[in-house]
């Protein structure tokens, strides 16, 4: 496959409702689309990079500044295999997964279209329905978050997560707990804690959780290890996992029991299927992770949420939690069993709505 052109767009669309963590709160995404064409096909990806650099390094612009800048021109005029051999290619890059995965996911999802096959098939899936949880940002009041919790409980979502920080963590899990004693709750701190703060972090143990996310600094495995010792709640890690080398670290390290996969932040279906299958191997469960993403990211993390060892609900949810109307058709919906159904056409199962991503595009660029 020969990467004939890459079209860069940045849309803007805002949230439903603003969204908040411990790192800030957002009320609109800048999101960066990638159509890549080969072969007269034409392949999708979204880079899941930020306004700005408060959750991981890259930001939208950055990512756009190194596709058109230093990936493109690794790119231009290659002509691959398969989609697998992409990744390798760029290597020489250090860094910039977010930027890499949102190129590398547009390909794979160029091949599969080229194939006449289904993205998940490709990618080696193994079921066609994946079971979805929840991410809730930090509310005003804990009688919004119960209520919020109530909706998404009502919609079928299996398993609730809450976003915490330093001053807003243990009353509300404490809440939640007592109104709904059964359901399946994580939380994520994004980050807001340092290890001396362990003795507080124990009190969340009264409450049953499934795991603490990404408690500890965003780059900091080793003070993982050493919470996770002190600990009975598995950790499980978001910011801290960029490669394969950082997943073999913390597992051995045993700073984590679960890992929270994003195509963005490892640089794409390459290396998250390699960390997929080293997850496997040591018998660490993944599941995937969410960054806002529009129709097209969203997709994407439907075919990677196929891959064997998820085994746990994801953060991947139905358009509509997040936008009055997605950028793809049909939109991404849940069953009343919390599940996602897998398209069968051939690449994502999503067509991208041309008309409206044009109309929200706030810059283009086209590589040639
Ligand atoms: O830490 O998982 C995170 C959103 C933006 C940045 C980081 C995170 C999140 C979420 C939202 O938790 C997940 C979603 O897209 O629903
Ligand atoms: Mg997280």
């Amino acid at each position: 496959m020969k990467v004939r052109k890459i079209t860069l767009r940045e849309i803007r669309m805002p949230l439903v409702t603003p969204f908040e963590t411990s790192f800030g709160r957002t009320t609109a995404r800048r999101m960066l689309l990638v159509e890549a064409e080969s072969a007269g096909v034409a392949g999708w990806g979204e880079s899941v990079a930020g306004e700005g650099p408060f959750y991981a390094p890259e930001t939208v612009e950055t990512a756009w500044h190194m596709i058109r800048d230093f990936i493109w021109p690794v790119l231009k005029g290659r002509d691959f295999e398969s989609a697998a051999e992409v990744w390798a290619t760029l290597e020489t890059i250090r860094g910039h997964n977010m930027a890499k995965g949102a190129v590398e996911s547009a390909l794979w999802d160029a091949e599969a279209k080229q194939k006449g096959i289904p993205l998940w098939n490709l990618l080696g899936g193994v079921r066609q329905e994946i079971t979805c949880g929840v991410s809730i940002g930090i509310k005003e009041s804990l009688e919004d978050l119960v209520a919020t919790v109530e909706r998404e409980l009502a919609a079928g979502y299996q398993r609730i997560k809450i976003k915490i920080k330093p001053g807003n963590d243990v009353t509300p899990v404490e809440r939640l707990r007592l109104q709904f004693p059964r359901i399946r709750m994580m939380v994520d701190a994004n980050s807001a804690y340092r290890l001396q703060d362990w003795p507080h972090l124990k009190r969340l143990e009264a409450y049953y959780l499934m795991m603490i996310e990404q408690p500890l600094g965003w780059d900091d495995i080793f003070s993982h290890a050493e919470l996770q010792r002190r600990l009975d709640t598995p950790i499980c890690l978001d910011e801290c996992i960029h490669t394969e080398e950082h997943a073999r670290a913390a597992i051995e390290l045993g700073a984590c029991r679960i890992i929270n996969m994003k195509l963005g932040r490892v640089g794409g279906y390459t290396p998250a299927r390699r960390i997929h299958d080293l997850c496997l191997s040591k018998q660490v469960p993944v599941w995937c992770g969410g960054m806002l993403e529009s129709g097209i990211g969203r997709a994407h993390n439907i075919a990677l949420s196929t891959l064997e060892n998820f085994s746990l609900p994801g953060d991947v949810t139905a358009s509509r939690r997040y936008w009055t109307e997605d950028i793809i058709d049909p939109e991404v919906v849940i069953t009343s069993q919390g599940t996602i159904r897998v398209p069968d056409g051939p690449g994502i199962g999503y067509a991208p709505r041309i008309k409206r991503i044009e109309a929200l595009t706030a810059r283009k660029d086209i590589l040639q």
